[in-house]
């Protein structure tokens, strides 16, 4: 019987991978840098995970070397600027998403947060969304740099199911990107995946589930999950 749902947070939880990327480029723009990451090469650099991390490797597909102290510089700048267009409650959750929550808390489920991105912007997006009481919610949360290794390696998975106290076969994952399902398949678990704008061409081989949307997240969920356990 599954106990507990995890989500993934950016492009699950909520859309916010374009305001990411819009903050990645006042970022830039304030650091006197020319880069401007559109979707079409936002949506690709996506596909890896961590700003530090695709920050370092848009410098080095460009031919440059990425020094780690601007690039954590750059970073922390743009976690800012995220925080703060977050903050003002720019990014509501997805339609769905809270009355999953509603539903699976009546049920009895426990939740969880598995995430790549900060813990700052995590703060930021359920301190608008929830209330400054969203640990209530999500009790447990696995974040950026808790783990050497982002997703799509299990890492963050695991120290989640760790902090739990749960065996994975217990619980089961909501992710929207390629990197998310691979994630938590390898860390042994049920994975219901639904497509967010940014992962729409994404390969989600591997989830158990594919939800179009979260609208019907509540019913498909909480019956896959029972069934799926
Ligand atoms: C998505 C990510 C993050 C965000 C940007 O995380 O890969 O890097 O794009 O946030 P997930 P940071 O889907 O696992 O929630 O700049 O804080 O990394
Ligand atoms: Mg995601």
């Amino acid at each position: 019987m599954v106990e507990v749902v995890i989500f993934d947070l950016d492009g699950t939880l909520a859309e916010t991978e374009e305001v990411h990327r819009l903050a990645f480029n006042r970022a830039f723009a304030d650091s006197g840098l020319d880069w401007d990451w559109d979707v079409p090469l936002y949506r690709e650099l996506l596909k890896v995970t961590g700003g530090k991390e695709r920050i370092a490797h848009f410098i080095e597909r460009s031919g440059g070397r990425a020094e780690p102290g601007f690039v954590a510089e750059l970073h922390k700048a743009k976690t800012a600027i995220y925080t703060r267009m977050v903050a003002a409650g720019g990014v509501p959750l997805r339609p769905g998403v809270r009355e999953f929550i509603a539903a699976a808390r009546a049920a009895g489920l426990e939740l969880a947060i598995a995430t790549t991105t900060s813990m700052p912007n995590i703060e930021a997006l359920l301190g608008a969304a929830l209330g400054p009481n969203w640990r209530e919610v999500f009790p447990v949360v696995g974040a950026g740099d808790m783990v050497e290794k982002k997703k799509p390696a299990p890492d963050v998975y695991r120290l989640v199911l760790d902090k739990l106290g749960k065996a994975p076969e217990l619980c089961v994952a909501i992710e929207d990107s390629r990197n998310g399902v691979l994630a938590a398949r390898g860390a042994g678990l049920t994975v219901v995946a639904v497509r967010s704008p940014f992962s729409a061409d994404d390969d989600l081989a591997g989830a158990s589930v594919e939800l179009l949307n979260c609208e019907g997240l509540t019913m498909a969920l909480l019956d896959s999950v029972t069934r799926l356990s």
